[in-house]
């Protein structure tokens, strides 16, 4: 994960301080891009603890197309707590806008079921692309995110918000555009999320996994994440191996994998750095 370091150490040279929508102000650059071989380890940062278990339940959670954070809570994840309505909703996010994108004449569209069978059928299709970004569903700007939600707009805007599939010689990658980025938090979940899913999209399609390209629009570091037990701790630690992952078991579609078929091996991080999520 020498990448994510550099992008550290990229974004406190570089970065420009800048007012942002929570209040708390960040240090950030724009337009960058990251890419891993998942042949050559699983991209999970080593230099902290990141609690996988919330990475894959949260995936699988937008798999199913949920947008009710009582599916996280029930499994133990708190990750999506801070933005959700009194009932639980999140309003028309990821979970929606991938497996339900409502189309004009009423009818939905599934846009992951559709972009399976096209990979399967025409594998060097340059249309392989799923947005999140839906105009029509963004939050109205200046109301809080669980007040969005609770009147049907989305909590938040999606910040991970277009991916695109590619496959050369029977290997399948994915670009990820993601518009806004909280390096330290949110950064480590996103790689892991899009390289899982990656390889689940691969297992279904008879493909071996190929690169995930991680390309950054707003990339910024929270002001009271650059404190010396924090950015500047995880900087000062050695980088380890990557850990492996498999897929236990071959589920009959992209929606039937279950948290149990995730298999992550040889993951020895440094501790948990805790730090204060911006709302
Ligand atoms: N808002 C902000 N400010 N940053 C984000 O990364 C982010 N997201 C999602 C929506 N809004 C965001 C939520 N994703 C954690 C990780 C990912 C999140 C939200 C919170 C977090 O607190 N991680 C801790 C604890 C892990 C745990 O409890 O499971 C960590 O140490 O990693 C990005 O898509």
């Amino acid at each position: 994960m020498q990448q994510y370091h550099d992008l550290l150490r990229d974004v406190i040279d570089n970065g420009v301080d800048k007012a942002d929508r929570t209040g708390i102000g960040t240090r950030s650059v724009f337009g960058r891009q990251v890419r891993f071989d998942l042949a050559a380890g699983f991209p999970l940062v080593t230099t902290k603890r990141v609690h996988v278990k919330s990475v894959v339940y949260e995936l699988l959670w937008f798999l199913s197309g949920s947008t009710n954070n009582h599916w996280l809570t029930a499994r133990g994840v708190s990750i999506w707590d801070e933005w959700a309505a009194p009932d639980g909703e999140l309003g028309p996010i990821y979970g929606r806008q991938w497996r339900s994108w409502p189309a004009p004449d009423g009818h939905s569209i599934d846009q992951l079921a559709e972009i399976v069978a096209t990979i399967r059928r025409d594998p060097g299709s340059r249309r392989l692309v799923v947005s999140a970004w839906n105009p029509a569903d963004l939050p109205a700007a200046g109301v809080a995110p669980a007040e969005n939600a609770a009147s049907g707009r989305m909590a938040l805007a999606p910040c991970h918000c277009l991916f695109q599939f590619y496959v050369q010689a029977g290997r399948l990658s994915c670009q990820l555009y993601q518009r806004s980025a909280d390096l330290f938090l949110g950064v480590p979940f996103n790689i892991a999320s899009y390289a899982l899913l990656t390889h689940m999209v691969a297992q279904q399609c008879d493909l071996a996994p190929g690169e995930l390209v991680h390309t950054f629009g707003d990339l910024h570091l929270y002001r009271n994440h650059l404190t010396d037990d924090i950015v500047y701790a995880q900087l000062s630690r050695e980088l380890r191996p990557l850990p492996r992952l498999d897929l236990r078991r071959r589920p009959p579609t992209l929606f039937d994998y279950r948290f149990d078929d995730v298999a992550i091996t040889g993951y020895d991080p440094h501790p948990p750095i805790r730090a204060p999520i911006a709302v």
